[in-house]
């Protein structure tokens, strides 16, 4: 294999837009260092190299910084493009649609179930907090409608991006780890294999790449730190409205 180069990537033991990174690096088998970033004290190497976001993942290749999870796949799809597997797609339709998806996973799928694990606990929808049970049925009845149509797109397929996984199966992937995270702190079912069938099977098709397999953050430690960071919230909103 030719010299990669010198790969560093920006993260935090937890953050699913790292695991992202992490797992392409690996499937494509391009060794890095890892640096575990504290997000409460970012390093001057987070600030130097992410000014505008300071946010993680950052994946710097020589010197040189990518940032945003779902650039720094594509940066790393074609900077590698000689190691399986392909990312994308080569059929510009079968590209937009595996774009599409991945920016449907951000915009859609992934912040609503942050706002349903928050949703009574920003300050600025104290309102709604009092309305608690209504507002996370809404919460919840939004979060279906968007995996019905995950449903549909996955239905007869092996993966989001088809036959081998890609980008929008990493968009995605944190879902089989983080949402019985969730559930488990909110006490209801989002995802199950009755409603969900096709994304039940997927999800199991994603766990069994031992890559993947053995790179999730350990679970207890996810319920505490999102238990912990709800609890915050909910307490800072209560702070507020006293
Ligand atoms: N759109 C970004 C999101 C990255 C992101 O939100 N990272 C979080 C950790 S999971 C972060 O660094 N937060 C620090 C901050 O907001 O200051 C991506 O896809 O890379």
């Amino acid at each position: 294999m030719a010299d990669q180069g010198e790969v560093k990537l920006l993260k935090t033991w937890s953050s699913l837009f790292g695991l992202r990174v992490v797992w392409a690096l690996k499937l494509k088998g391009i060794p890095y260092e890892s640096v575990d970033e504290d997000l409460t004290n970012k390093s001057d190497l987070l600030l130097q190299y992410n000014p505008v976001h300071t946010k993680v993942p950052v994946l710097i290749h020589n010197g040189k910084s990518i940032c945003e999870s779902l650039v720094i796949l594509e940066y790393i799809d074609e900077t590698w493009s000689q190691n399986p597997p392909r990312l994308l797609p080569r059929d510009p339709i079968q590209r937009a649609s595996a774009r599409f998806w991945a920016k449907f996973m951000d915009e859609k799928v992934n912040l609503e179930l942050l706002e349903l694990l928050m949703a009574q606990a920003l300050p600025s929808m104290w309102q709604a907090f009092t309305k608690e049970g209504r507002e996370q049925e809404e919460g919840v009845a939004s979060i279906a409608e968007n995996l019905k149509l995950l449903e549909a797109e996955l239905e007869g397929k092996k993966f989001l991006g088809g036959e081998e996984i890609g980008i929008p199966d990493f968009a995605l992937g944190w879902l089989v780890n983080l949402v019985p995270v969730f559930e488990e702190i909110l006490g209801l079912k989002i995802v199950d294999e009755e409603r969900h069938p096709s994304l039940s099977e997927w999800s199991r098709r994603i766990s069994d790449i031992p890559v993947i397999e053995e790179s999730w953050p350990p679970r207890d430690k996810l319920v505490t730190k999102w238990a912990a960071i709800r609890d915050h919230f909910l307490a800072t909103a209560r702070a507020s409205s006293g």
